[in-house]
């Protein structure tokens, strides 16, 4: 694990880190809550993965790159600059919610304002679309950035190595992740590809890749910089293998106990980011449990009145049904 000082970010950005994580977390569980009470109908969440995701999407200009997500990034959407209040409306399905105004599922996430360009449900679409940003970009002269996301699963679909040889031919300024948790749904990885590391397949397309361990905030956020710097630069794309871990169930809709041992799902404690990073934040001095419960308060607060405000916002009007939806 290197040191939070070595990632050249200063005290108060490491605090607001931290603000991102624990938000991640905080949100991801009222999100788990609506769909127990029955106010909402599905939560799939980035459990596990909030540290990588903010040290992911802090490496980039939220004012200029694309963001190109999947189901599991609220974290990283947050970082780019959704907010709270976007969030549950997506959830609820609100009229206002950015992502798709009601027409989408819960964490299906968008925003025009910020760049973040909306995903479908079948998985790594996102991908050739990254492609296809970052062909933009440098067709149009301009240093923007496009970063895409998926699991290690869904990026074994045919349409993710197009996508990843085309932006290696053209050196495109894509930096495509797999965010791997080393499960699909229910299959652990060894059954979904045969080598040990996801990023071998860089070079295989001619560009560099990458696995990091997502708990590691300092090894992540400077892997990201020097991948959006050579993109920038008109260097290709890089390929960044997450290792994270999957906390919860794959979805509200699935019992992880039916195939993953009580021995692996105690031993997720270890594995947890939050954990792992507050006592990183304490050993090097950057925050005292009682600075972190004061911080947890006030985002508890914040999610509270989130919450709230999205639940008063309108829902669509039946009449509206066939605007916002593309055929
Ligand atoms: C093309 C397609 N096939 C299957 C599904 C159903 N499905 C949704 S998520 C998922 C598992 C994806 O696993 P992984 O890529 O590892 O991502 P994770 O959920 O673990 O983050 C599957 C099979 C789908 N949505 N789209
Ligand atoms: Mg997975």
């Amino acid at each position: 694990m290197e040191k939070l000082a070595k990632s050249g970010l200063s005290k108060e950005e490491i605090i607001e880190v931290y603000k991102h994580v624990l938000r991640g977390r905080r949100l991801d569980e009222r999100l788990w809550q609506l769909t127990r009470i029955g106010k909402s109908s599905f939560n799939i969440s980035g459990q596990g993965a909030e540290l990588a995701q903010v040290a992911m999407a802090m490496a980039f200009d939220p004012k200029k790159d694309y963001f190109l997500p999947y189901y599991r990034d609220m974290t990283a959407c947050l970082v780019w600059g959704m907010t709270s209040k976007d969030i549950v409306m997506g959830t609820f399905g609100k009229e206002a919610d950015p992502s798709s105004h009601g027409r989408q599922m819960p964490n299906h996430y968008g925003s025009k304002e910020h760049n973040i360009v909306s995903h479908s449900s079948t998985v790594s679409t996102q991908i050739p679309l990254a492609t296809g940003v970052g062909y933009a970009a440098q067709l149009e002269g301009k240093d923007y950035v496009a970063l895409v996301t998926t699991g290690e699963g869904s990026a074994n679909q045919g349409e993710v190595q197009e996508a990843m040889n085309f932006a290696g031919v053209k050196k495109l300024p894509v930096i495509f992740v797999v965010e791997n948790n080393g499960y699909a749904i229910s299959v652990a990885n060894r059954e979904q590809y045969a080598n040990d590391d996801f990023s071998y397949r860089g070079p295989a397309y001619g560009f560099p890749g990458v696995t990091i361990d997502g708990n590691d905030f300092t090894a992540t956020y400077l892997a990201f910089k020097e991948a959006v710097e050579r993109a920038r630069k008109g260097e290709g794309p890089t390929l960044i293998e997450l290792v994270v871990s999957r906390l919860t169930s794959h979805s509200a809709d699935d019992d992880q106990s039916i195939y993953r041992s009580k021995e692996e799902i105690d031993g997720l404690k270890d594995k947890d980011p939050l954990n792992v990073f507050e006592k990183q934040l304490i050993a090097e001095k950057y925050l005292s449990r009682e600075e972190m419960d004061q911080i947890d308060a006030d985002l508890k607060a914040e999610i509270n009145q989130a919450t709230d405000e999205a639940e008063a916002e309108p829902d669509p009007s039946p009449e509206s049904v066939y605007e916002q939806v593309w055929a």
